[in-house]
Parts: C-alpha cells; structure tokens; sequence
C-alpha cells in the first residue's frame, strides 16, 4: 500500500509517518544515505507499508523550508516563546530568532509566557511595535491558549526559546492528551535543562506543532548567514519605510535623512528592536559570503 504523510518524528533511524490517520514506524531507503539526504521531521513524504504495518520511505517531497536548529523542515510559523521571569528573555536573541525566520520566509511571532507570575508589560510594549502576533500566555490561568490553539490552525508550526521558558507547559495545556514531561528551573538539581530531548510534530487544532528542546546559545550557522543588504527585510516593522530613505545606500543606523531612524525618535519602532538591528549590522557589514565556505 501506498500513501503520502508528514514525518512527525525520527528516532534511531526509524522515522515515524503520519498517514491516513495512522502513524506508521518506516525506514528510509539506502538511495537517500547514498545522496547525503536525511528525512527530516516535518517532511512531506511518499511511503510504501507492508502487511506488518511497517513502511519505506520511497520520496522526500520538495522541502518549503528547513531549520537547523531544531531541525524540522516545511515550518510555516515560528513561536519564539519569551518568559517574562526566569530564564530572563533575551532581546537580542530573541531579533535575531525573528530575523532568521523572516529570511527564510517563515513568519515569526512573539508568546510570553508565564504572565501570571510577572507584569508583562515592557516586553509586550516593545514587541506589539513589530507588527508580529505577540501572544501572552499562561497555562496556570489558561490566559492565551486559545488565541495560540487558532494560530496554529492547519500549519506547520514550531516552539522555540530557551530551556525553562514553558514551551512544553504550553503544549500541554493546549492539548490536554499529551502529558509531555516538564522540568522545574533548578540548576543545584541538576533538572530542569532541556527536559524536551527530541524534535516531535503534534497534532493540534488540525495543524502540527514541534515541541523542541530549549537552546542555550545561538550559533548562526552557515544557513543562516543573513547580508547586510538583506538584514532590513527581516525586520517586519521596517518594510514600510524601505527605500524612502534620503540616500539609497542608508544604513538605517544614524544616517542622515533615515526614515527609519526619524520612526526610532518618533517611538514608532522599538529603540531595542533598533539597537539590536545595529549590533547585527555591525556583526555581519564585513563578512563576505564566500568567507563563509
Ligand atoms: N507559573 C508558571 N510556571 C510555568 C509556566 N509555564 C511553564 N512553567 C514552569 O516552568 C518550568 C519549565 O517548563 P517547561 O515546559 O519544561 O519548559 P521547556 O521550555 O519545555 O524547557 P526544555 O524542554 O528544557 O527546553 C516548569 O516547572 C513549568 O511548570 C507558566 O505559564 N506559569
Ligand atoms: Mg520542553
Ligand atoms: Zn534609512
């Protein structure tokens, strides 16, 4: 029999493919080894299922997307999920998170969790500027999950942000079914640091989303390498002002007749979004591209 689904998990070599309403335990065929192609979970795939119910992976269909880290192709959405408490968001990794999904033409959006143990307030104000969806989120008061569980309607969809910020809280108070192990934040216990150990696509509200493990540092691996003429374009909220510029070769630093700069003084855009827009254009001005091989 043969049928076409989603790779929703890989583990030891066995890939796991939703198909027809069931999951079916399949290995890749030898030719994909051979061409240096891995199946990657959210793949789109053609497999064959024998009698015991075991498949092959037969054909990997063109990939929409692909992601690095976590590893997952045909993403449509990222969630870059911020906790308002401990650990602490990160501004600049989260602009940078939001940069890299842009540019690989994945829309970004912004969950704060934990709203019921701290004021959320700075972080939304700085966010709502970007245009992005910002979600707040609790599962303790059940405040968001709603408006999440409608966001992740029929796409691909991945949570992301560090270990401890509550992304599997978050899935499981947006399926009840799942019971996903979640850690207390407890260095001295040694728990807590990526309780998530693997990729896995759940089905939710006819969509699927990736639980991921938490990730410590950002490397900006090779994929990601974002130029400086690109780095405007993936900052949403500065779409609007491109190319309106006084000289064409503006940096949207401090430049003189910048339209996006005049949108910093006039608290229109972010001055946070702003000075980590610097720092990332500072970062990558003089690195060419073939410097990268
Ligand atoms: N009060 C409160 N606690 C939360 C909330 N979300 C998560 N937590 C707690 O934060 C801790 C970490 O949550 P996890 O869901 O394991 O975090 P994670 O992002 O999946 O972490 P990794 O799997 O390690 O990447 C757990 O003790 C949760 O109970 C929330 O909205 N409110
Ligand atoms: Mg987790
Ligand atoms: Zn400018």
């Amino acid at each position: 029999m043969q049928l076409i689904g989603t790779i929703v998990k890989g583990i030891g070599g066995f890939y796991y493919v939703e198909a027809a309403d069931s999951v079916y335990e399949c290995k890749a065929r030898g030719i994909f080894r051979k061409e240096k192609i891995s199946p990657l979970v959210g793949d789109c795939v053609e497999i064959t299922v024998n009698d015991n119910s075991k498949g092959t992976i037969d054909i990997i269909k063109p990939r929409k997307s692909e992601l690095i880290r976590p590893p997952i192709a045909n993403v449509d959405k990222i969630f870059i999920v911020a906790s308002i408490v401990e650990p602490m968001p990160n501004t600049s990794v989260i602009d940078m998170m939001t940069a890299i999904a842009m540019h690989k033409g994945i829309e970004p959006s912004i969950i704060i969790s934990k709203s019921d143990l701290s004021d959320i307030g700075w972080l939304y104000d700085i966010y709502t500027t970007t245009g992005l969806d910002v979600f707040c989120v609790s599962p303790v008061t059940g405040e968001g999950i709603d408006a999440v569980r409608e966001a992740l309607r029929d796409h691909i969809s991945a949570f992301t942000g560090n270990s401890g910020v509550g992304k599997s809280t978050l899935l499981n108070g947006l399926d009840k079914g799942l019971g996903l192990n979640t850690g207390e934040i407890s260095e001295k216990l040694g728990r807590g640091r990526h309780t998530t150990r693997h990729v896995e696509l759940f089905k939710i509200n006819g969509g699927y989303v990736a639980d991921t493990p938490g990730f410590t540092s950002i490397d900006i691996e090779n994929g990601d390498f974002i130029s400086k003429d690109e780095l405007p374009f993936c900052f949403n909220e500065f779409l609007p002002y491109l190319g309106k510029c006084r000289f064409s070769s503006c940096a949207h630093i401090n430049d003189m007749g910048c339209k996006i700069v005049e949108a910093v003084e006039n608290r229109i855009i972010s001055k946070s979004r702003h000075e980590n827009y610097t720092s990332m254009y500072n970062s990558v001005k003089n690195i060419k591209s073939w410097q990268l091989d």
